[in-house]
């Protein structure tokens, strides 16, 4: 498959590249990291990066701003996104053909080509197998397209620590970090919280519900949000803070936002992504995202992360 999106590459002059809504360091990384391959592979090609640019992100790379009429005959790719619903700017529509890269599981076969390996870490690690296996073809790399890759795939194994991290991700990252990038900055841009935040952190801590069964939840109201000055964004990343708590198997952060109420799941061991699905979402099997529409859905989500775990 890679061979054939290699092709596929070769053919267009113009080749655009999508990523998912609510982007993480993953989304940019695969995306972004993707662009600077191609481009430092063809010169004489247009490809850009587009969608809604996430301001905690800007570090990562900067998107690019393009006119409808770009897409008449051009290649889409789209990276890290399970699903149609989640591709971040519905221009994807307008071009010729499309490819979706992705290592969630392959719920909506989108695409003209797909390559899907729910295997790998994270979608940039991904693309950093497919500039290897493109190498002898002429793809090549660059130190901000290392950059880019290296970041998406810290950001999605949890620097390493999800079971999702292999031998592959380790020697890929190993090789990553001979690239001229300043990892330091990295990873101060990536992990630095405004005090804020932390302080939010650690009202979280004080304040999760740990059931018998394993099952924690957190509850955060628009009114708290505002105590804290954090935005609904800034709170869910914030939501891997219970993972080190002793005895835990799944837990469930409820954000508030002005539309919905953002669920937030992340499991120890139980398969959760099934829960999400029935709450308008999906995700991987440890950690996925759906939305309610009132508090009361909350015993809901809560009853079926009990079945889970108890289950488990
Ligand atoms: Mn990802």
């Amino acid at each position: 498959m890679k061979e054939k999106i290699l092709e596929t590459i070769e053919q267009y002059e113009t080749i655009i590249v999508h990523r998912h809504v609510r982007p993480d360091p993953d989304a940019y990384g695969s995306q972004c990291g993707l662009v600077e391959i191609l481009k430092a592979s063809y010169p004489n090609k247009r490809i850009f990066a587009v969608g809604k640019e996430e301001k905690s992100l800007h570090y990562m790379r900067r998107l690019d701003t393009i006119e409808d009429h770009v897409y008449q005959g051009a290649l889409v790719i789209i990276c890290d996104t399970a699903n149609i619903e989640r591709i971040d700017d519905e221009r994807y529509k307008l071009g010729d053909k499309l490819i979706k890269i992705d290592h969630h599981p392959n719920e909506d076969p989108y695409g003209d080509l797909l390559w899907v390996d729910t295997s790998a870490s994270s979608c940039s690690e991904m693309i950093y197998e497919f500039y290897l296996s493109g190498q002898d073809r002429g793809l090549k790399i660059n130190d901000e397209a290392a950059r880019l890759l290296f970041a998406g795939i810290v950001g999605d194994t949890g620097r390493f620590l999800f079971p999702s991290t292999t031998d592959k991700t380790f020697a890929y990252a190993g090789e990553l970090i001979h690239f001229n990038f300043n990892r330091t900055e990295l990873f101060d841009s990536m992990y630095e919280l405004d005090h804020n935040i932390i302080k939010l952190n650690g009202y979280i801590l004080q304040n999760f519900e740990l059931l018998k069964n394993g099952v924690a939840s957190v509850v955060l109201t628009k009114e708290l949000l505002a105590e804290f000055e954090a935005k609904a964004p800034e709170a869910s990343l914030l939501v891997g803070t219970l993972g080190d708590v002793k005895g835990i198997k799944a837990w469930a952060f409820f954000i508030e936002e002005d539309d919905q109420i953002r669920v937030r799941l992340r499991s120890k061991g139980p398969v959760i992504n099934t829960i999400a699905r029935k709450f308008k979402g999906g995700g991987h099997p440890l950690a996925s995202g759906a939305s309610i529409y009132s508090w009361d859905e909350v015993d809901l989500v809560m009853e079926e992360l009990s079945k889970a775990c108890e289950n488990y």
